[in-house]
């Protein structure tokens, strides 16, 4: 039998960790042949409600789920992990400054990078949901250097597969059947999602949509928007969706992307396609035993360059920022 894996989950009593506990346990992060320990942190006023979905993940009996333990102490919930999945943060609430949000994430994944560093697996992988989750990840690879630069994500998974049901839906073929849309750029509404390179059931999808006007404006938007249409549908922002999402970035990240299919994912650029080195900025990649690589040598068109620069100037934005921030 496989030796157990220990995932840490931040922010484990909010939506997504509620969403997202049960299916580690299920074994769609790791795969149904391996062993879990869920480490479940969050802040002292949460304790209740964390040891509640404590209660609920020892009733639903899983078969993988070897012990799940929660934490109010960051360095104790960080203490041997394989894998992290950092979703508490400080969200930007209205008539907030950009500022003050940035501030306190700043101090949050200083203090959770320390933690991290000390106490977690010398291969941790890490993946950052929490927004702005680009430049929280960023934040966390500054603090803690003797983590590999590689190891250290943030997740544009959700976008990605947002960008697959779009053309789903659009040409009638099953999700299965799109290939290879990509997500670049940061987490947010500059994010550029882009089908130059995909497929639908083999054929390119600008060909199978055969609506360019769509394509290069309502679909884009469409993506872009899609949390925000979510939360005016729900009253809530995405959580299963954005928990599924995690999953296959860990599990494609862990197992590796399928053969002839890439993903995205939000990782420290090493100035492929332009992209200044250091900013966390989403690629298209294929990963295979344990480590990805951007995928290289794809075309960029006039107004893809466009797109790709704009949300690159938004990450650095944010980066001066925080770290502007880290410097107070
Ligand atoms: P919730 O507010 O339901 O849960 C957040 C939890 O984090 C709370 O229980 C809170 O107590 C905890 N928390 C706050 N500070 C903490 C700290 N220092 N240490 C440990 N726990 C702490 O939010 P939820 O809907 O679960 O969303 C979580 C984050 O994901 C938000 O920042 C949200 O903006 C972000 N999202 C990112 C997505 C992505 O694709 N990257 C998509 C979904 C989501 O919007």
């Amino acid at each position: 039998p496989r030796k157990p894996l220990r995932v840490l989950i931040t922010g484990a009593a909010g939506q997504i960790g509620y969403a997202l506990a049960p299916q580690v346990a299920t074994g769609n992060m790791l795969g149904s042949d391996q062993p879990i320990i869920l480490h479940l942190l969050d802040v002292e006023p949460a304790k209740n409600s964390l040891e509640g979905l404590r209660m609920e993940l020892v009733d639903g009996a899983y078969p993988l789920l070897e012990a799940v333990h929660t934490f109010t102490d960051v360095a104790a919930a960080c203490k041997g992990v394989d894998v992290a999945v950092m979703v508490g943060g400080y969200p930007r609430k209205a008539g907030e400054e950009r500022k003050d949000v940035m501030a306190k994430n700043v101090s949050i994944y200083q203090q959770q990078a320390s933690a991290l560093e000390a106490n977690a697996s010398k291969n941790v992988k890490v993946v950052v949901v929490a927004n702005p989750a680009n430049t929280n990840a960023l934040i966390l690879a500054e603090n803690a250097p003797s983590i590999p630069r590689e190891n250290i994500s943030c997740l544009t998974r959700l976008d990605h597969n947002r960008a697959l049901g779009q053309i789903s839906e659009r040409t009638g073929k099953h999700v299965d059947e799109v290939k290879n849309v990509i997500i670049w750029g940061n987490h947010s509404s500059t994010q550029y999602p882009d089908v130059n390179h995909g497929t639908v059931a083999g054929k390119p999808i600008r060909q199978a949509v055969n609506d360019d006007a769509w394509l290069n404006g309502d679909f884009i938007t469409t993506v872009q928007q899609r949390g925000a249409a979510i939360i005016k549908a729900r009253g809530l922002s995405s959580a299963l969706s954005a928990a599924n999402a995690v999953c296959n970035h860990v599990r494609d990240w862990v197992r590796g992307t399928p053969s002839g299919a890439w993903t995205s994912m939000g990782v420290v650029s090493d100035g492929s396609y332009g992209v200044k080195e250091g900013l966390v900025y989403s690629f298209p990649v294929r990963c295979c035993c344990g480590k990805w690589t951007v995928v290289q040598g794809l075309a960029i068109d006039a107004a893809s360059r466009e797109r790709l620069t704009a949300t690159e100037a938004e990450l650095v934005e944010e980066r001066d920022l925080a770290l502007q921030c880290l410097a107070e």
